[in-house]
């Protein structure tokens, strides 16, 4: 049998408007471990799309003057274009508009139908129309949130009275299920805060039912119900089916054998309801078995500055403003940015995002550590060594650069340990480190020295020869969050391998001799005016 893909998902973002940085970060963060693994030459197939129906777009498509189709295919371009200049290496792009989605998830629901599993009843509760979701006044009172003007648990903007005939999914009924299944499978939801956040949620009873579909009386921008003529499928029901009819669950077994189940379903916080919750008694009550469970991660919160970022705030901060305006100039100012989201903050925490903060990793980490260690390598290569790659000694590595050496083989280990947990800020922490011993490593030897005694030659050919092959790994260990900038290095060292995670990466793995580009352009140039 093939081994299994290693799948990898993103929200479906809603396209009442364009992006932002919040979903820029979900989406770099499920790309770099998509890179990651793929460098590590496992099979990959990253995930990502837009959710398109609902009364979020409905509205956001009549304030526009536009029917809704129309306009979600224009918004729709936006995310396109933005994950094209963000480097985002998926395998597909869904619509939940596209005709492929709506048919099987018709399929699913009368195959759910079919099994007894739906229920005809009638609603009564509350709905948040910005996060398209439904609240009970059992689960506002728990929160202390049903007053005369009752709001939204996760996002506090008011509610809107629901009563609603319609087609219901059984979650109280499954809940000693679920309890059971998460108090076994620990790792169904990382980081460790979210997984107890989630065992809180189940401390209480769960509503009785879901509602999973609309009255087209409400909301009329939907999938429709198969069995029902007067209603459209909720929007969250439509979307979270994403994850497996891309993979063929109704229509190519083969394919979802490869496939399902997710290895990392790449959230942030505000959804972990809907992931955690709805989604595996949806997938139980399709008849999933345990095994077949998703693994969800739910990241943080980028406020700007201490304010949470929101329309209302007028704050929203637009990834095409930090890349092509404040880093504009910066020959790899996408590069910059993923590196800024991920290496920020934990992934999982939450973190204040300004450009101050952007510009402070850019000179320090970027152009004062990476940037300074290539240039120094490759230019002195270039002047004491006629631009090509010089001899190590025959003796192999002298203690003094044992140390550098040792800490670079190392970093593949140092990567797949940080990203078995999902943490990117420590894989790049890690590799920071040994740019930094890098940088002391070449004021301790300083090769300009070496290069005005003859009888030194040798010594300083080798340690240049350890520094490129130092560049060389940093090089490799920086793709999967840096793919152009690691693409600029290699060329610029004449050429890389792959990344090889056992045994260690080959050492020295470059060629003697070979020539190193002519030219090496400054990598990241200092932005002017920031404190250190
Ligand atoms: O919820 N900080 O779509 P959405 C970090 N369509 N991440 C943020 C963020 C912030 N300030 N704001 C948004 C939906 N995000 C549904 C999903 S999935 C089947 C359906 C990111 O457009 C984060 O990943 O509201 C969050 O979960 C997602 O955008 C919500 O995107």
């Amino acid at each position: 049998m093939p081994a299994k893909t290693i799948f990898l998902t993103t929200p479906l973002y809603y396209v009442n408007a364009s992006p932002h940085i919040g979903h820029s970060y979900t989406e770099v963060a499920a790309d770099t471990l998509a890179r990651y693994h793929r460098l590590a030459g496992r099979e990959v197939f990253l995930l990502t799309g837009t959710d398109e129906h609902g009364q979020k777009i409905a509205q956001a498509a009549a304030d526009a003057g536009k029917p809704p189709q129309a306009f979600v295919d224009e918004v729709v371009t936006r995310f396109q274009a933005l994950w094209k200049t963000l480097h985002i290496s998926h395998d597909d792009f869904v619509r939940t508009t596209e005709p492929r989605h709506v048919r099987a998830v018709q399929q699913i629901l009368v195959r759910l139908k079919d099994d007894r599993k739906l229920v005809e009843a009638e609603y009564q509760g509350w709905y948040c129309t910005p996060d398209e979701t439904f609240w009970t006044e059992a689960e506002l009172s728990a929160a202390g949130l049903l007053g005369a003007a009752p709001s939204c648990p996760t996002c506090q903007r008011p509610l809107e009275p629901a009563r609603e005939e319609g087609w219901y999914l059984r979650l109280r009924a499954n809940q000693d299920w679920l309890n059971a299944f998460i108090a076994k499978t620990p790792d169904f939801v990382r980081p460790e805060t979210r997984y107890n956040e989630l065992r809180r949620l189940l401390e209480q009873p769960l509503p009785e039912y879901l509602c999973i579909t609309r009255p087209k009386s409400r909301v009329s921008w939907g999938i429709q119900v198969p069995f029902a003529p007067d209603h459209v499928v909720y929007v969250w029901f439509d979307a979270l089916l994403n994850y497996i009819t891309v993979p063929g669950y109704v229509d190519d077994s083969a394919r979802f054998a490869r496939l399902w189940p997710a290895d990392v379903h790449f959230i942030g916080k505000d959804i972990l309801r809907h992931h955690a919750l709805y989604w595996p008694i949806m997938l139980h009550e399709l008849g999933l078995p345990d095994r077949d469970m998703p693994k969800i991660f739910a990241h943080g919160w980028w406020r700007i500055g201490e304010q949470k970022m929101s329309k209302s705030l007028g704050n929203i901060v637009d990834p095409h403003a930090i890349v092509g305006g404040l880093l504009n100039g910066q020959p790899y100012a996408a590069d910059v940015y993923r590196y800024f989201l991920l290496r920020e903050i934990p992934f999982g925490q939450d973190g204040s995002f300004s450009e101050e903060a952007i510009l402070k990793r850019l000179n320090n980490d970027l152009a004062n550590d990476l940037g300074n260690l290539v240039n120094r390598t490759l230019s002195m290569i270039g002047r004491y060594c006629a631009g090509r790659i010089p001899a190590m000694a025959p003796v192999g590595c002298a203690v003094e650069d044992e140390p550098l050496r040792a800490a670079a083989v190392r970093l593949p280990d140092t990567l797949a340990a940080a990203l078995a947990d999902v943490q990117f800020s420590a894989a790049l922490a890690g590799i920071m480190e040994v740019v930094s011993l890098a940088n002391q490593y070449i004021e301790a030897q300083a090769p300009w020295q070496l290069a005005k005694q003859p009888e030194m030659r040798p010594r300083l050919e080798t340690v240049l020869r350890v520094c490129a092959e130092v560049v060389r790994i940093v090089a490799l260990a920086l793709t999967p969050c840096m793919p152009t900038v690691a693409a600029a290095i290699g060329q610029q060292l004449g050429g890389l391998d792959r990344l090889t995670l056992t045994p260690a990466p080959s050492w020295p793995g470059l060629e003697t001799g070979q020539p190193i580009a002519t030219e090496h352009p400054v990598l990241f140039p200092r932005a002017e005016g920031i404190p250190a």
